[in-house]
């Protein structure tokens, strides 16, 4: 018997307890280490790339270190490219010789990060490109209709493989179903690009595949989840949501040699953060080395903010909304009745936030693990004092508060009241 469709509150319960993820672009341009654009960007022509895969061993590609590094950096699932849009699967496909397993590498490195992440206690998450360059019928869908009609086939039968070959599948990420830009497409809008994929078909099938699987909203067809890509924007209150972004420069998904922008580890835990305050997620990109490399800039930054989640893990794991405001100084995220205000620019020994609506009952610094003074004034002002000069850890402190009710942003119904110190919701 079919296994029954999930009720969406049941099937996105994980995904809002994992708040981190990280995202893995790899495949042939990593090669050429000008980012995974490289064979559009430079127009180089498709049998001219294919060759490339006959140099694509992934000699160091190790599944196994590679999701104990997104463990280590306290993730709780990863997506990958099983293919990007040079149509390169890094997977077996009936329907393609164009994979890794019929080429030089010889090995189906899909199979290999399931079995590894399932291993490290991470879900799993694919991420596959609709379109697939190669095909003129993608371009210029009028002028070759048999071409564009066998890549919408194409992708059919290997979402149909993906979600056949590997157990059960967490997340299904599709990417690159819009319209070419300067191509023959006359309709450019998601409801034409649902039409042009089959979507609604494609996802019945994936569902019917996966009752419990999420797919995000990126084949014309909204499902499961929103993806802001480079910010970080919450969506309305109920709905999925999750952030990406690269580390380095933003057209770099994919290796690129001297990619001189990488984000600090504080600009990632604010993403982090602010993604954790509007109930979203983060999925944080890595674009390995050819080989399968994973280079140290990337290594670095994801063991630190596994250390941070080590310490302040309860403030981000399955966070609820918090629309309280930060001050000057941070950010809150929540769970029930505890705030955990996050300061990003820490003010020395006195911290203030304003505007809230709820009795602080105790207060604790999580980095040092010692309580903190706290009283609260008019305008539900909070003022946390006798703290450290000097940030007690170099990234970002959270300040632990319980308080006596769900912590709400005051309403300033006299918007002028504060000028007195007089508070303005009554
Ligand atoms: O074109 C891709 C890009 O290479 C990368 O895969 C990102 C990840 O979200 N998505 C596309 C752009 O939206």
């Amino acid at each position: 018997m079919p296994e029954q469709p999930v009720d969406y509150v049941e099937r996105i319960k994980w995904f809002h307890q994992a708040r981190f993820g990280i995202f893995v672009h790899w495949g042939l341009y990593s090669l050429l280490e000008r980012g995974e654009w490289v064979m559009y960007r430079e127009r180089i022509p498709a049998d001219e790339y294919a060759e490339l895969a006959g140099r694509f061993t992934g000699g160091e590609f190790d599944a196994e270190k590679m999701t104990g590094i997104a463990a280590g950096a306290g993730a709780k699932y990863m997506v990958m490219t099983t293919r990007h849009h040079d149509g390169f699967c890094l997977f077996d496909s009936k329907v393609s010789d164009f994979t890794s397993v019929k080429t030089a590498a010889g090995r189906d490195f899909i199979g290999e990060y399931v079995e590894a992440a399932r291993k490290a206690g991470l879900r799993v998450g694919f991420y596959y490109s609709l379109l697939d360059w190669r095909f003129p019928g993608y371009f210029e869908p009028d002028k070759y209709p048999d071409s564009a009609r066998e890549m919408v086939e194409q992708a059919h039968a290997q979402v149909e493989e993906l979600l056949s070959n590997y157990g059960k599948i967490d997340a299904l990420w599709y990417d690159g179903g819009w319209a070419a830009d300067g191509g023959g497409w006359k309709d450019t809008s998601r409801t034409a690009m649902a039409e042009f994929w089959r979507s609604a078909e494609l996802n019945h099938m994936a569902r019917e595949k996966n009752p419990s699987i999420l797919i995000n909203n990126r084949s014309g067809l909204d499902e499961d989840l929103d993806t802001p890509e480079q910010h970080v924007t919450a969506s309305e209150p109920g709905r999925g949501w999750e952030s990406c972004m690269t580390m380095g420069d933003s057209c770099g998904w994919g290796f690129i040699r001297n990619n001189p922008n990488f984000k600090t580890v504080p600009q990632l835990l604010q993403h982090l953060v602010t993604a954790a305050a509007g109930e979203g997620n983060y999925l944080l990109n890595i674009g390995p080395r050819g080989d399968g490399r994973i280079r140290r800039e990337e290594k670095e930054r994801l063991a630190a903010l596994g250390e941070w989640l080590g310490i302040n893990g309860e403030a981000v794991y399955g966070s609820q909304r918090c629309e309280l405001p930060g001050g000057m100084i941070g950010a809150w995220t929540r769970s029930g009745r505890t705030g955990y205000l996050h300061i990003f620019r820490w003010p020395g020994e006195e911290a203030v936030i304003p505007l809230v609506a709820a009795k602080a009952l105790s207060a604790k610094l999580l980095s040092t693990g010692e309580d903190v003074e706290v009283r609260q004034e008019h305008n539900g002002r909070l003022v946390f004092s006798g703290l450290p000069k000097e940030p007690p850890h170099p990234y970002v402190n959270v300040i632990r508060v319980d308080f006596a009710a769900e912590p709400q942003r005051m309403v300033e119904k006299d918007a002028a009241a504060w000028l007195e110190g007089r508070a303005g919701d009554r």
